[in-house]
Order: C-alpha cells, then structure tokens, then sequence
C-alpha cells in the first residue's frame, strides 16, 4: 500500500480551469483512466483521468475549484497489485510532495483543448495560393508571401492545431460558414473526443472561403480544416501571433467583443438547416437525461445570461445545443416577459412574482446542487410538454406480505433483502408487456408511437444529493432475488454517487416507491420521453369487506400517471386492473 498524489496534467495551455463536477468520492476503488473530475476552461470541458489504480483516500479538489496544471486532486492508496505501472512511476511521490512529477505522469491520454506543436495556443494556418474549393487535401506547404492573392488579402490554410493526442477525433460541428467573416479567436469547429469537447478557435481574422473537412470526419492535428482569406495586414500580424511561443488561446470573451451574440455564432442552424424548437425536447432518462450536450463557449454565455442549459432544445448534430439555440431561448423568453403589462413566464405563464423575503425576516440563501437543478429542469419541461392524469388504486398485498415475510430469513442467508419493490418491478413488467403502449414513446413529430422491445425500468431512488432515477434492465428476465439483489445494488449506488450515465438511461417506464417513507398517495410526474410512471404510497391494514365481514387486508396504494397523449383512461384502467390483480395473487407473476 503507497499513498500517491494525483495532479492536474497538461491541460493544453488553459492557465486555469473550473472544476465542474467530481467523479469519484473518498472511499471509492478507482481504476486506471477513470475520470476524477471534469474541468472547464473557457474552450473546452475535459474529463482527469486517474493515473493510479487504488482508494481514494482524500480529495484535494472540489466543484467551483480554478485548477491550473500540477494542482493536487486527490490522494489515491494503491495496492502494488492495482498500481501496476503507475504506482512505479509515481513511487516517489506520497501524499506530501511530488506534485510536479506527476503532472507529467498524470498526462491525460485525451483531448486537450487549443495547444499547439508551438505550445503558443493557435491553430496552425498556413498561407496558399491555391483556389481548389472541392479539395480536401492539405495545402501545400507556403512560403512567406506566396499565398498573397492580390496587394490586400492573402489565403491560409488553417489546419487542426495540437490536440493533445495522435489519436483521430470527432468533428462535431462546423461553426462557421462559407462567406462568414470571422475574427481571430472565433470558434471554427467543434471537436470531440471520448474524453473532452473543444472548440478550435480561428488563429486569423478573416473571410471563410472554403471548407476542407466535413461535419463528423474524424480529424487529427494538422489535418487542413478550412482556407480563410485575411488581409495582408491581418496576416502578417496573425502569422506572428501563431508562431509566438508566449501566445495563448484567447479567451473567448475578447474574441467575441464588440460583436453581438448573434453575429457571433454563424453555427450550422444559421445555414437554415434547422429551426429552433420552441422548447427543449424531453430529454431520454430522467436524471440520465440531465447531462446537456454543449460546448464549452456554449456552456459560458448559458452562465453569463443565466440560462439553464436543460431548458434549451438543441438543433445540432445529436441534439447539441448551439449558440444560436441559446440566442432563441433567450429571444423567445424576453418577448414573452416583454409583451403584456403583467409579467409572463415561459409560454405565456404569468410570472411568479419576486418577493425580497429579508424584508419579512432574516434569511438565507443556499444554492442549489446541480442535480436538484437538473432534477427541478426535468419536472419542468415534463409538467409543461405533458398532459398528466393521474389513476389511483389499491392492490391487496395481504398474502404478497405473507410471502416475503416468510422468505426474510432465505433472504438473509443470501445477503439481500426482499421489499415489495422487485414484486412491483415485476408486476409491472408484466403489465408493461401486456399493455405496450405504456413503455412506448411518442417520436418527436408526433406521428408515430416508438415501441421498444425490451422491459427497462426506472427506480426513483431518493438520496442526499438529490433524486436519482437508475434504470433496472430487462426486467421481465430476471428473477425475484436478482431483482431484490439489483434494487439494492442500485438504491446504494445512488446514494453513494456511483451511478454512470448509463445506469440512468433506456428505461421504459418508471416506478417510485414512498412505501418505505409514508403517504396516502401522490401523482407523480411523468419521466419523459417516457410516458407512464407508477407512483407507490405507504401499505397499511384497512379493513375490506367480504360480502359478509370485514376483514383486515394489507392494501397498497398506487397512482398511475400517463401521458394523454399517448394513453387513454381506458389503456389506463386495464393496466392497473391488472397491476392489482398480480399484486393481489402473486402466483399470477408466474404466468
Ligand atoms: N408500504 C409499506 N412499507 C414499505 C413499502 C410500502 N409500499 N415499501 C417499502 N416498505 C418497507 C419495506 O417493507 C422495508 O421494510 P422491511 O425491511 O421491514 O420489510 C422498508 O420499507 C424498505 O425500504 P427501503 O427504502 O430500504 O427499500 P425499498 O425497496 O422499499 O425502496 C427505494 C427502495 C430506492 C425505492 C427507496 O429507498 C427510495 O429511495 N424511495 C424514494 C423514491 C422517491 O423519492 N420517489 C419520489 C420521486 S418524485 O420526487
């Protein structure tokens, strides 16, 4: 056992970075290359890989942290068996020292945003005569003064700058146009790879002339992206700039000043290829869905304008959310405020008043997690998108109870725990497999319904940090005892802060149980893009009548809400007849 040092490596240039999220926890058995926490700089988020293998034993970074390269993140305790080569490279250094060291060693493998191979930040350009629009090869190599067109501009080639790997990397999204003018420092493209998203910034003002690459090639560095023409002036002074060692990327901030926002972002909606929805699409999986898909200069100017990015639909490739996206938001959110004398919300809500509270008394204001935002985003979008009703019923779980109250002690022996929610996962996916619609979604346009044809059920699982909702796959194949094992598993996981994206994504239908912390019953909001969620309250023992007596029945109370869209009273009426039914004789789950 050893205790190491983690430390921010290079991370190409960027004089400092905000910690915008942290993927481990103390206590956690981490592996080589999983992500530590992710940062933020002006151009681009990336995720720190681990170096070591091992515990985390102390964090030494936190959210809202400016990291720069050598800064310490965490203590990790390694086993000489799970070290391997890291623990050797990094054995000099304990928890105490060593931090320049491993800075080297801790080199992330990924991505870095906007270095180059004259470390002065820029991408490289090169200055060509040629004028061959359709090629996508790189230009020839110029000397000094031969790519002047005429007395006043010149054509360069600017290429892919050092990306801080060999290996190829998607491109995302191209920023600009043909015909754009651009200023040095613009974004031109997006890239990305399994690790970061960065932008590349123009290295000259100029005029667009020409695209050499395609939306989602798979680029490295110095492969020619696309030819600007500059001034002569321009030029000269940005060729200086790209070859000056000394020079860093420029912050985003001085390349977009003077220039409005919605000059400043000629992203790929501004072809006319795509028109901003009104409104951000329900996203897939509930707290899976919370992770937004956009770039770093995307990322600020949603903080400057303090735009939450979970609100904003996205017309880029795979959903991503362009500047333009955010300039409609805003757009649409101001001339909804500006056009009646009573204050409006979004689609023509009346707006909550403000109220200054401190005049009624002291207070507090403590900000928000991220996940109860995200969370807060998601009820949101779903209670404005989706007409909700809510069924409720009863199930009499009397001889459910009976039945897993007599196999507790089976459940012991095996290390688990049986409480009726595997009971629940199962009926459900029974009746999900008997009633479709209920695990279909409704695609975009509304004109289809998108069955699936698999059974993954979502678990709202109530934590410190926030409400969690992880995904239970393939529910109908499992038994009784892996699904209690799996509950367990993943209520942990999710209390702990475990869970993967993926964990969260591809349910179908969600349940949440308030059986174990009390309630009559509620109507819970629909998970969207999913379109039915079973709401489940506290059992109690009521006495029902048999026809001749009452007699003490367990009775479980459920609230079924579906969107109306998609579901009818009556699909809902049949689904939890039959909810209640296998509820009511559990030998019926066998069917
Ligand atoms: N009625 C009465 N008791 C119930 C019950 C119910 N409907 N459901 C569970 N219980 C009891 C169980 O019997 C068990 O007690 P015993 O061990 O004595 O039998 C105990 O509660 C188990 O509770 P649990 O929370 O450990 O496990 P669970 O499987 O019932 O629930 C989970 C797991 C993850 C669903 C739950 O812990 C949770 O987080 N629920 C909250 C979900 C939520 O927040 N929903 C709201 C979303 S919208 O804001």
């Amino acid at each position: 056992m050893a205790k190491q040092q983690i430390t921010v490596p290079d991370i190409g240039g960027a004089e400092g970075a905000e910690v915008i999220e942290m993927l481990v926890a103390v206590g956690d058995e981490i592996e080589v290359d999983q992500g530590l926490l992710v940062l933020e700089s002006d151009k681009a988020s990336m995720e720190i890989p681990s170096t070591l293998a091992g515990k985390v034993v102390e964090l030494l970074a936190a959210v809202g942290d400016e990291l720069a390269e050598g800064a310490p993140i965490a203590v990790i305790e390694t086993t000489a068996d799970a070290s391997g080569e890291q623990a050797e490279a990094g054995s000099a250094q304990d928890s105490a020292g060593g931090s320049g060291e491993q800075a080297e060693e801790g080199k992330p493998s990924q991505a870095k945003p906007g270095k180059e191979a004259g470390d002065d930040g820029e991408p490289q350009a090169r200055k060509s005569g040629r004028a061959d629009a359709a090629s996508a090869e790189p230009e020839p190599e110029a000397d000094s003064g031969d790519g002047k067109q005429d007395d006043d501009t010149a054509e360069l080639t600017v290429e892919i700058p050092d990306i801080g790997t060999e290996d190829a990397v998607d491109l995302i999204e191209l920023s600009v146009k043909v015909g754009d003018q651009v200023a040095e420092g613009d974004s031109l493209v997006v890239l990305e790879s399994d690790k970061a998203s960065m932008e590349v910034p123009s290295p000259h003002a100029g005029e667009v002339l020409r695209w050499l690459v395609k939306e989602g090639a798979s680029v490295r560095r110095g492969d020619p992206l696309l030819v600007l023409r500059t001034s002569t002036a321009t030029s000269a002074t940005t060729a200086k700039t790209s070859t000056a060692p000394e020079s860093k990327p420029k912050p985003e901030s001085e390349s977009e000043s003077g220039r409005p926002p919605a000059e400043a972002e000629p992203a790929a909606a501004a072809n006319g290829e795509r028109a901003a929805p009104a409104e951000r699409e329900p996203a897939a999986d509930g707290a899976g869905d919370a992770l937004v898909y956009a770039g770093p200069a995307v990322r600020k100017m949603a903080r400057e304008l303090g735009v939450d990015l979970g609100l904003v639909a996205g017309t880029g490739p795979r959903e991503r959310i362009l500047k333009e996206d955010l300039q409609s938001f805003v757009q649409r959110a101001l001339s909804h405020r500006s056009g009646t004398p009573a204050a409006v919300g979004g689609s023509g809500i009346p707006a909550v008043p403000e109220v200054d509270f401190s005049a009624f008394g002291p207070v507090e204001s403590v900000a928000r997690s991220k996940l109860d935002k995200l969370t807060a985003a998601n009820m949101h979008r779903s209670w404005l998108n989706v007409p909700h009703v809510t069924q409720f019923d009863e199930a009499d779980i009397t001889e459910l109870e009976a039945f897993r109250k007599d196999l507790k002690a089976e459940a012991e022996q095996r290390g688990t725990r049986l409480t009726p929610v595997p009971f629940l996962l199962k009926a459900c996916a029974i009746a999900l497999r008997d009633n479709p619609k209920f695990s279909a979604s409704l695609a975009p346009d509304g004109e289809s319904l998108i069955y699936k044809q698999y059974t993954h059920i979502g678990m709202a699982v109530d934590t410190a940090a926030g409400l969690m909702v992880p995904v239970i796959r393939d529910v109908d194949q499992k038994t009784l005892w892996q699904l209690a094992e799996e509950v367990l598993e993943m209520a942990a996981k999710a209390r702990d802060r475990k869970l993967r994206p993926a964990d969260m994504q591809g349910g179908c239908f969600t349940i949440s149980s308030l059986g174990n912390i009390g309630g009559n019953g509620f109507s819970p909001i629909v998970n969207t893009p999913e379109v039915g969620i079973l709401g489940v309250s506290r059992a109690s023992v009521k006495p029902v009548w048999d026809g001749q007596a009452f007699q003490p029945r367990t009775l479980l109370p459920l609230a079924l809400s579906y969107d109306h869209r998609v579901i009818n009273g009556g699909d809902a009426g049949r689904f939890c007849t039959q909810l209640v039914a296998l509820l009511g004789d559990i030998r019926r789950l066998l069917l």
